[in-house]
């Protein structure tokens, strides 16, 4: 459907119901269409955050697991060990073997299963159309497809724990050779993986066109809201990044299960004796494909965030975003170095100084417009008179949080301090808080900022601080102390948390510290698990328009109707005219007909 045709049926928008004049085909559909295989971008993206909020607890639960090990190493675990069974954990105590399964299905679920099913599938679908006044996605049915075959993807994933020799082990990276000699679990982390890039696929190049094709008369390029341009970018990057992982992952599964040898090196030998299929294969290839998809990949977990961070900071401090052209170049220009910095993950493998001076050259300039995207937003609270919301809360914390994340991976990016730094527990405390402190808090941010437009009701705000308070603090003492291990020279994938290096015996006692906090962190994500549950029916009703926002989306009847508006939205002016002076509010909406009395805000 184009913006013409949906254009036109404005003046029979409350008859809609009675009238069959629509191509949608939404009506008496039975439960199944409506709630399961639904082609509604709005119940897909519900789909999608849901299913993706549990893969996130459920890689969270793992990472409980890793963390009772690396504090208490040997120690049987309490409650749940002796359920694990024998192959796992004999007497309650976890096998080194189950170890790696958890750290590698442990960063799989989390980026793969979690954050962009979160990020992308959730909020991508459900706002961005409302947000630019479309009635749906451009292609429903490959949406459609796309939720299914990541959920697909998942349960393909989920079943490796219970093959013998249980899940992946080779860490989310599936390096070579180890991969290829992994046990069966490796397969089916390769399986699961084509399933989940063939989604991600089906749901870039719908964002793509939905975005170009389906904005609404007068919503030009720079007046898209931020959070649509984070989106756009994202797109783009899981188009462009993912098809040379596909096509590495079936090598992979080739040299696995049909004897082919793309990523082994001849003369190898495994177990004493020589591998029979050994013929003039690279490992570097792997780390190369492997890469060249999972550096952007990051920028896809961190875009969508920084997007809805923009929309919520817009609202709460009541300004237009500082420098909003300059965010949409910045973003941009991210995204396509984004395709140029790859091999920063891989100065120690001896690929030589000509390449990693030329990785490490990109990778400072990548962080040039990271730091400009980080300074327009912190820019924009200056000012502002700032309402402290659970949104903005989060939105709030991401800043530093963030800015930490992206500071401390200036040296990793340096090859001469990444010789002393690679594979330690700096990595994971850096890493980490780009995407933990920072992407999670912002996508949390986001469910309490959008969930009156999925629901018509408020979640619990006295909830929502407990919350956003002991996220924030429990989070920094897990991962600071980190940062510290590492510099110590402290190795990360390590089964006994480090014990037996002596090195690491003056910053061992930070590994009870670390796991305490992230139980804790675990324990304070049940107030948002219960708000979340009880909202959906008990929370405080409300307006369509509850924050007083001024892009598209709060034009719609929360929750909206299938086609999502009433009548057809237009945009008038740009994303954020807050504060606007001579407005008779403080907010101006981008689909409110213009009114002499106000001049338009600057963005
Ligand atoms: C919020 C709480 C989280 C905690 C406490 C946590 C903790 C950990 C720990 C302890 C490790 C293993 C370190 C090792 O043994 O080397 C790890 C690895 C990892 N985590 Fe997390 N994590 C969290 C969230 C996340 C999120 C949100 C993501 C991604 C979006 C993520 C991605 C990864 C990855 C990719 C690895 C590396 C796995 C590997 O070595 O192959 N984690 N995490
Ligand atoms: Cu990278």
């Amino acid at each position: 459907m184009t913006t013409t045709e949906h254009a036109a049926p404005a003046a029979d928008a409350h008859g809609h119901d009675e009238h069959a004049h629509d191509d949608h085909g939404h009506h008496d559909l039975g439960f199944w269409q409506t709630y399961v295989f639904s082609v509604d971008h709005k119940v897909i993206g519900i789909q999608y955050a849901v299913t993706g909020l549990l893969f996130l607890l459920f890689g969270f639960l793992l990472m409980m697991l890793m963390r009772w090990q690396i504090a208490y190493p040997g120690e049987p675990i309490p409650l749940i060990g002796e359920w694990l069974g024998d192959e796992r954990a004999p007497g309650g105590i976890m096998l080194p073997e189950f170890y790696n399964q958890l750290g590698a299905m442990h960063g799989t679920i989390m980026v793969f299963l979690g954050v962009v099913p979160l990020a992308v599938g959730g909020f991508g679908n459900f706002v961005l159309p409302l947000q630019i006044g479309a009635p749906d996605m451009a292609f429903p049915k490959l949406n459609m497809a796309s939720y299914w075959s990541f959920f697909v993807g998942g349960v393909v994933m989920f079943a490796s724990f219970f093959v013998p020799g249980g899940a992946a082990n080779s860490g989310w990276t599936s390096y070579a050779p180890l991969s290829v000699f992994a046990t069966t679990g490796q397969t089916m982390w390769l399986i699961g993986m084509i399933f989940l890039i063939t989604s991600s696929l089906l749901g870039s190049v719908n964002f793509i066109v939905t975005t170009i094709q389906l904005r609404v008369p007068g919503l030009s390029f720079m007046r898209l809201p931020f959070f649509v341009w984070a989106q756009l970018v994202t797109a783009f990057l899981l188009l462009l990044a993912f098809p040379p992982l596909e096509a590495a992952g079936v090598m992979q599964l080739m040299d696995r299960v049909a004897g082919t040898s793309f990523f082994l090196p001849a003369g190898l030998v495994y177990a004493d004796a020589p591998w029979e299929a050994t013929g003039g294969g690279s490992v570097l290839l792997w780390q190369h494909l492997f890469w060249f998809l999972a550096h952007p990949e990051v920028y896809v977990l961190i875009l969508p965030a920084l997007g809805i961070v923009g929309e919520i900071i817009a609202n709460n401090t009541r300004k237009p975003v500082w420098g909003y052209r300059v965010l949409v170049y910045s973003v941009v220009f991210l995204g396509f170095m984004s395709f140029v910095v790859w091999a920063h993950h891989m100065f120690l493998t001896g690929m030589g100084t000509t390449m990693s001076s030329f990785f490490q050259t990109t990778t400072m300039i990548i962080s040039i417009p990271s730091v400009v995207i980080l300074s327009a937003l912190f820019i924009t609270l200056y000012g502002g008179s700032i309402r402290f919301t659970v949104p903005m809360l989060f939105a709030l914390a991401f800043l530093p949080m963030f800015g930490i994340g992206g500071l401390t991976g200036l040296p990793l990016g340096l090859s001469a301090p990444d010789i002393h730094l690679h594979d330690t527990y700096y990595v994971i405390g850096h890493f980490h808080y780009v995407v933990a402190p920072g992407t999670l808090m912002a996508l949390f941010g986001g469910i309490y900022y959008w969930f009156p437009k999925a629901t018509g009701r408020k979640m619990n705000d006295f909830l929502g601080r407990v919350h956003f308070w002991g996220s924030f603090v429990s989070i920094n003492v897990v991962f600071m102390p980190m940062l510290y291990q590492g510099l110590a020279g402290m190795n990360r994938r390590m089964y006994d948390g480090g014990e037996q290096y002596m090195m690491n015996a003056d910053v061992l006692w930070l590994n009870e510290v670390i796991s305490i906090g992230a139980w804790v962190l675990g324990l304070f994500q049940l107030p948002f698990i219960y708000n979340f549950f009880r909202s959906i029916k008990h929370g405080e009703k409300v307006d369509d328009n509850p924050w007083q926002a001024t892009t598209i989306e709060w034009q719609a009847p929360s929750p909206p109707p299938h086609g999502n508006f009433s009548a057809p939205p237009m945009a008038y002016r740009g994303p954020y005219e807050y504060s606007v002076p001579g407005a008779a509010r403080d907010f101006l909406m981008q689909g409110e007909p213009d009114t002499a009395a106000a001049e338009q805000a600057k963005v």
